[in-house]
């Protein structure tokens, strides 16, 4: 593969060669659990790294691993990981930098499970974690302390789809010699690719745009080798949450289209967001491509677009939400997001149910919040059943 193609091309390319698998154009999926030694010389030696090769496939699978090669490739990463969720992509990477007694700094909003597991972690491992907005230099020294050993960021952040510099984030996180990780999910590597701005390690709930057809759960990691190494023979391998070879699959044929996929679904919400915006019914619009936005220019800096998905307040309170929620017939309530179905979810009551009510209000989700996925269909087809359930 030609490292110097671009991305729409190593989309398809990076990671799969015809001619090492018969031709096959698609390419095969490896569905073994383990593999077999031709001696037991030759078994010894795979198990100390003296000969290279496949052994079993929690260590390692051929399908898998083209797609950790793609992934890796996307995100201009030395190498990648897959996992079975994206929260085994998460829990795998914090645990591989953090030890008891250390301390997280983490974005102010993050996913419902991320928040459970950074309270886990604070509960049963003694690894304290502060929880901020992450928007200014002094805020950010201010707050790293000796034992911090992670700054953890999700942008745009599910739900409110704040915008994170990862640019000024990072440069600090240098000086201290803190290590960087970004959820990449909302964004893709085809927006944005937090490594070029000078973090450590990106990974992804792959189980959205990147699978982008709602029929697979699976998370992925990418960065520099020896990190890598270092989640492959601990974090990944003694907890095991891997990806199996169908999954990798899938995911091998998602990222294939990607890139057209993730166009038109900024397209889309850029149609929408239009029209959401100026509906008498509609307040505080959160899309981080609009010019009130607080992220527009951080957005803009960082961000080939602003994405797919859009989060609005409506007048009222939950009861008012869930009613609006129950009038759409196109629309599907359902959490996830980036299916080319168009997903609807209540955050208070759904993905972010987990957080305390205090600690979920700093985050900015309030009853009334809701989050569209926009997905693949015509835009005007998701206005309309918008609009219908907003006026009748
Ligand atoms: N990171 C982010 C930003 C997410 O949104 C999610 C799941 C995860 C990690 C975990 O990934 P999973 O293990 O589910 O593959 N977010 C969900 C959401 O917003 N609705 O349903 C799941």
């Amino acid at each position: 593969m030609n490292k110097e193609h671009r991305f729409e091309t190593k989309a398809i390319h990076e990671g799969y060669e015809a001619k090492a698998h018969c031709n096959s154009l698609a390419s095969p999926i490896y569905q073994t659990s383990t593999f077999t030694f031709e001696t037991a010389e030759a078994g010894e030696k795979r198990f100390s790294g003296e000969e290279p090769g496949y052994i079993y496939s929690r260590l390692g699978n051929p399908t898998v691993r083209m797609l950790e090669e793609r992934i890796a490739s996307l995100e201009n990463a030395e190498a990648g990981l897959a996992f079975g969720s994206g929260m085994a992509a998460v829990s795998a990477v914090l645990m591989n930098f953090v030890r008891s007694g250390d301390h997280i700094l983490c974005s102010e909003g993050v996913y419902g499970c991320t928040f459970g597991l950074l309270n886990m972690l604070k509960d049963k491992f003694s690894i304290d974690h502060d929880l901020l907005p992450l928007d200014s230099k002094d805020q950010i020294r201010g707050a790293i302390r000796p034992n911090t050993a992670v700054i953890y960021i999700e942008t745009p952040i599910n739900p409110t789809l704040k915008v994170i510099d990862l640019e000024m984030v990072s440069s600090i996180a240098k000086e201290k010699g803190i290590k960087v990780v970004v959820d990449n999910t909302f964004s893709t590597p085809y927006l944005q690719r937090p490594l070029e701005y000078g973090c450590d390690i990106v990974l992804h709930s792959a189980t959205k745009y990147i699978g982008g057809h709602g029929d697979v759960i699976a998370g992925l990691v990418a960065g520099d080798q020896e990190t890598i190494t270092s989640i492959a023979k601990s974090t990944q391998k003694d907890i095991g949450g891997i990806l199996s070879p169908f999954d990798a699959w899938l995911l091998l044929r998602g990222l294939k289209t990607l890139p057209i996929r993730m166009d038109r679904h900024c397209d889309n919400a850029r149609n929408i967001v239009e029209k959401l915006n100026r509906h008498p019914r509609v307040r505080n619009v959160m899309y981080p491509g609009l010019k009130s936005s607080p992220s527009h220019l951080i957005t803009m800096k960082q961000m080939k677009y602003p994405g797919g998905l859009i989060s609005f307040e409506l007048e009222g309170g939950k009861k008012e939400a869930q009613v609006f929620m129950n009038r759409l017939k196109m629309i599907k309530i359902a959490v996830s997001l980036g299916d080319a179905e168009s997903l609807i979810q209540h955050p208070a009551t759904m993905t972010h149910a987990v957080v305390p009510d205090g600690e979920r209000r700093r985050m900015g989700i309030s009853e009334s919040l809701i989050r569209l996925s926009v997905g693949l269909e015509a835009w005007e087809d998701i206005w309309d059943d918008l609009l219908q359930a907003l006026e009748s």
